[in-house]
Formats: structure tokens, sequence, C-alpha cells
């Protein structure tokens, strides 16, 4: 195998991000969490469904960090989920004091991987592995972006009826309530949606992609998503192995870029073997730079808490 991936954190969205990427074929996957047992029956049950499923890539489970030694990709989804009527904020101190303990341990065996952090709150979770690990930004990115703006591609695809495929979306800002959906630049098949909806419906998928996470929590009343957060993860990780250079909205930590500094933010970037290639800043009109500030500045609250502990 050529890439070694671990993910740290085998509840629901390790183990579902575990299946997807080995059944791609073309990683070796660690899968690793606190519990004793389950993640090595986990990672078990998924390697026997490899004759089935026709893929030869291995996956071992553990609650030892040496078997993440010299991981590529490091994913780490260690945490608390939220309860239905919870905002991801709530987890902050629970999650803090997890991911910086899954961090360091990371480091300490993978000193050259990329992490993709996907723990809530997301944004000051990712700040939190950036100042802990001590690696350089562009290998230090949060999954958020590519769920959300899935989100809102559904929701538009189901409105118009025409294929997924077809519709790109961009979805930025802070994976909060504050997350800024972008209808300019959402398009089916090239054209803008505002061109192809008015401005109610539109307005009726921005707030249903804003609260699209909670809708699940509140259904399943035990845990959150974790089919999409998974395939978003896979993605950004299929990106990085494969050297893709794709564009995708994820968490980064702004240095200038789009007028931000010091904060992680969702924003478009290009993906590629060395984490984050390049920002991709498109123009923002006054009401889009609005919200944008208005999302820095929640995810900078939280950053400023974190701060204080780091
Ligand atoms: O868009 C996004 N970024 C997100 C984020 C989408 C979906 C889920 N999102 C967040 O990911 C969610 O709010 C949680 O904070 C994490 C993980 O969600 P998941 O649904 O996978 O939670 P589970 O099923 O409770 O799994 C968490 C696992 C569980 O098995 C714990 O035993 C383990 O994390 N855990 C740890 N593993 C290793 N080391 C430590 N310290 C540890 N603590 C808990």
């Amino acid at each position: 195998m050529r890439f070694k991936v671990s993910i740290i954190g085998a509840g629901h969205v390790g183990e579902t991000t575990a299946l997807r990427i080995v059944e791609k074929g073309n990683a070796y996957v660690v899968l690793l969490d606190v519990v004793k047992g389950m993640p090595e029956g986990k990672a078990l049950d998924m390697a026997e469904s490899a004759p089935v499923g026709g893929f030869d890539s291995r996956i071992i489970g553990s609650d030892n960090y040496e078997t993440t030694k010299d991981s590529d990709v490091v994913v780490i989804t260690a945490g608390i989920p939220r309860k239905p009527g919870m905002s991801r904020d709530e987890l902050l101190d629970t999650n803090f004091r997890i991911v910086k303990e899954v961090t360091e341990k990371v480091c300490s065996v993978s000193p050259n991987c990329i992490i993709i952090v996907v723990s809530n709150p997301l944004d000051a979770m990712t700040y939190t592995a950036l100042k802990v690990s001590g690696f350089s930004r562009e290998r230090v990115i949060g999954m958020a972006g590519i769920l959300d703006s899935a989100r809102f591609r559904s929701f538009v695809s189901w409105e118009l009826n025409v294929s997924v495929e077809n519709i790109h979306a961009f979805v930025l800002g802070g994976h909060g309530d504050s997350m800024v959906p972008l209808p300019r630049y959402t398009t089916v098949a090239g054209v803008p949606i505002t061109e192809l909806l008015d401005d109610e419906t539109i307005e009726k998928i921005v707030q249903r992609t804003r609260k699209a996470g909670g809708e699940i929590v509140s259904l399943l009343k035990e845990g959150s998503a974790y089919y999409a957060p998974s395939a978003a993860v896979a993605e950004m990780v299929d990106a990085i192995i494969n050297d893709r250079k794709k564009i995708l909205p994820c968490s980064y930590y702004l240095q200038g870029e789009y007028g931000f500094k010091d904060v992680y933010l969702g924003v478009p970037v290009k993906l590629g073997a060395n984490g984050v290639e390049e920002v991709f800043e498109i123009e923002l009109n006054k009401d889009e730079k609005e919200s944008l500030t208005k999302s820095a500045n929640a995810v900078k609250e939280l950053i400023e808490k974190l701060d204080r502990q780091l």
C-alpha cells in the first residue's frame, strides 16, 4: 500500500470514513479509539468484507498510537457529538481536551502527516490541532464545507429534479449556525441558481442548509450525522493521497486571505499532496462579505477562549 491513513475515533464518523477509504482500495488504514477491542472488532469486520467487496487494502484497529506511526494522513474524529437541542459550540470544553491529547500523540509518531480535523466545534478544534502540532497551516485542515455544500447541493437537486452531479455549490464560513451558503456561486450545469429559483425558495434552501446537521440530530435522538460527513472526509483524503489538486471548501487558517487573519474559516482551497496548496479568493458582494465577517467573529470568540488554555 502506498499510503497510510489513520483515523482517530472509531465512532460513527470514524468507522464509516474507514470503510469508504478501504473500499477505494489504495490506502492502509488504521482505526484507533480509546475503547479497547472496539476498533479491532470493527476493523476485522471491514477487512473480512474485502473478498466480497473486491478490495485489497488493509485495515487494522488499535488503541495504541505506535500502530499509526508514519501516517501520511491522520483524520481526527475523536470527541463527543451533540445531543438534540445542543449547539456545536457547547462541545467546546470536552472536545478541546480530547483533540489536544489526540494531536499530541499523533504528532509524536507521525511528525510529517497531514491532519484533517472533524471533531466539533470544527473550526475551533482545527485551531487546537494547529497550535498543539506546531505544523504549518497547509497541513492542518478542517472538514465542514464539503459536507455543508453537499447538503446545499442535495436540496437544490431535489427542488429542481436534476442530477446532483450537475450542481456545484459553495458554503463558506464557520461550521455553525452562521455558515455562509453562496447562491450566486451555486450553479446547475453552469447556470447560477439565482436565475433558476425564486428568492423565497433559495432562502428556504439556505436556511435548511444552515440547520441540516441539527435536523438530523433531532431525528436520530442519539448522535449526529455520519454518512454525508464521512463521504466528505473520504473526498479530502482522496484529493490528498492522489494529489488531485481539487478545489474544495475546507476550513483553513487564514493569514490575510478574504481580509481575515489568525482564524480558521471555510474557504475554497486547492487540495493536493501537500495539503492546502492554494486559497481561492472569489469575489464577494457586500452582503456576502458581511455574513462571512459575522461567521469569522463567531469562530474568533471560541478561539479566544481556547487561547487561554493553549
Ligand atoms: O462537519 C463536521 N465536521 C462534523 C463533525 C460532522 C459530523 C460529526 N462531527 C463531529 O465529529 C461530532 O460533533 C463529534 O464531535 C465528532 C465525532 O462524531 P461521531 O458521530 O463519530 O461521534 P461518536 O460516534 O460518539 O464517536 C466518537 C468516538 C468514540 O468512539 C469515542 O470512544 C472516541 O471518539 N474518543 C476517543 N478516541 C480516541 N482518543 C480519545 N481521547 C477519545 N475520546 C473519545
